[in-house]
């Protein structure tokens, strides 16, 4: 585990200006939610910042990323624009799916972001696909693959993990390790002890990852990419994180105690990483101060943006469903 002076100064201050923008984003979000603001559920990824934000800056823009319910994170972490994304949790024509999609479905294949999901373990089969066209295309691309330690337990999710083994495909499955699916602590839904062992039954290697660590986080992730783009076939990065809200915004939390989240809070990746920058002399609170600034302005420009934004022409209902040609 990473402690003291970071590894690579611009990179990790511009790792903390992203978890700052995520963290901004999504409190906005759940303000927006409780007004009535916006359709639909939301999953919030606050206090798991450090992965989506570690993992994504050790790839490269056209590399590719399969997200999950909780995606909000990934999406900025992938260089998507928060204008759209805040129109698509409007549900408003100028969203990412023209306001079709919500929270749980933002996706921008340009961008190399193959989607959030509502379905749970559905983005490893994706990225064992994106990672068989590669190889098929001789690209030098990789897929990095978001999902939950619940998703751990969906038989699609051993699926992609075995055929991207057997075939060598160049993905970096990325198991965050929050505790919990919905209410149900991890220990209750598995019957084994953390989930290393998963990568060796399918022939790759697996590497724990304090989650709470965007250094440790990026460092395991680029040692995997690596790898991949070595043609080694993929790996299992499992991080040990935590969710600050609840599952789904007004959950009432009734299953795990105010201690076990402040205890969680006190390894909070943005404030140990602004803490260690201070010592190390990189930079001085007020810089921090200066960035949550920021953030919030280029929030408040994205929610002006959505609530001036179109609804969707109901003549529009239709688009995207059925395949034009066959
Ligand atoms: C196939 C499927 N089963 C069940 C659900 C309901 N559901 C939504 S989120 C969730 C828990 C997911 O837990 P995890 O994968 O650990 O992700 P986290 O919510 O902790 O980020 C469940 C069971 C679903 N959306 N899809």
């Amino acid at each position: 585990m990473p402690d003291g002076p970071p590894r690579d100064g611009d990179r990790v201050i511009e790792q903390l200006r992203e978890m700052i923008l995520v963290r901004e984003f999504e409190t906005r979000v759940s303000e927006l939610f409780e007004n009535n603001e916006l359709p639909g559920f939301v999953h919030l990824y606050i206090g798991q910042e450090a992965v989506g934000v570690g993992a994504c800056s050790a790839i490269r823009d056209e590399d590719y990323i399969t997200s999950t319910h909780r995606g909000h994170g990934h999406a900025i972490a992938k260089g998507l624009d928060i204008d759209r994304m805040m129109a698509e949790l409007f549900g408003k024509a100028s969203g990412y799916c023209g306001g079709k999609s919500g929270s749980m479905h933002i996706a921008d294949i340009d961008r190399g972001m193959l989607g959030a999901n509502g379905i749970v373990g559905a983005g490893p089969p994706l990225a064992a696909g994106a990672g068989q066209s590669i190889r098929r295309r001789g690209e030098d691309r990789v897929c990095l693959s978001f999902f939950g330690e619940g998703a751990m337990a969906e038989g699609q999710v051993h699926e992609a993990m075995n055929l991207a083994g057997v075939r060598d495909l160049p993905v970096v499955f990325v198991c965050e390790n929050n505790g919990y699916g919905e209410m149900t602590p991890a220990e209750e839904q598995h019957n084994v002890e953390g989930f290393l062992a998963r990568g060796d039954v399918y022939g790759m290697p697996s590497e724990d990852v304090d989650g709470m660590d965007v250094r440790d986080v990026y460092d395991a992730t680029s040692r995997a990419v690596e790898r991949a783009r070595d043609g080694e076939g993929p790996s299992l990065l499992v991080c040990e994180t935590y969710r600050y809200r609840g599952h789904y915004e007004g959950d009432p939390t009734t299953y795990r105690t105010d201690e076990e989240v402040e205890r969680w809070q006190e390894r909070d990746p943005i404030e140990t990483l602004t803490a260690d920058l201070v010592e190390a002399g990189e930079l001085v609170e007020a810089d921090v101060e200066s960035m949550r600034a920021d953030a919030r302005e280029r929030v408040d420009e994205a929610v002006a943006f959505a609530r001036e934004s179109d609804m969707p022409d109901p003549e529009t209902a239709f688009d995207g469903v059925y395949a034009e040609e066959l």
